[in-house]
């Protein structure tokens, strides 16, 4: 068995998720941030048995696109005070992923 850890973008989640469900998979959502953009993004926990793993990474991938976002950082002038704001483009995702081996999974 494994366990997916799989970071979408926010806007990406709704169908990635709508997509694992319409094929039977099971789900948890989380809420997270990532460090470097300090924005939103999504965090899905997938438990799965091992055959499972390249149908629900392809369901992932089919869903999950690559963004072009723009960010803003504020750095110091070469003068006390003086503050000079610079712009970088960044590229997000697909989707991160982390697949763990699972020991055990029990329900009760
Ligand atoms: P963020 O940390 O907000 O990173 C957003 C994007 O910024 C990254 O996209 C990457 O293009 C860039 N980036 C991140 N850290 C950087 C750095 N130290 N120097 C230069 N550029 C950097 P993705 O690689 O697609 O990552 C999207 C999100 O997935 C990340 O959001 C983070 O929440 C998560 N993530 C990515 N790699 C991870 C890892 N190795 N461990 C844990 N979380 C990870």
């Amino acid at each position: 068995m494994k366990l997916i850890f799989s970071i979408v973008h926010d806007d990406d989640s709704y169908t990635v998720i709508e997509e694992l469900n319409n094929s039977g998979y099971y789900v948890t959502k989380l809420c997270s941030t990532g460090s470097f953009l300090r924005t939103g993004n999504t965090t899905l926990l997938i438990g799965i048995n091992d055959e499972e793993l390249e149908p629900v990474l392809e369901i992932i991938k089919a869903n999950s696109k690559r963004r072009t976002q723009y960010v803003q950082t504020t750095t110091h002038g070469a003068l006390p005070g003086i503050f000079a704001t610079v712009g970088t483009e960044v590229s997000v995702g697909g989707s991160t992923i982390f697949v763990i081996n699972v020991e055990k999974m029990e329900k009760f």
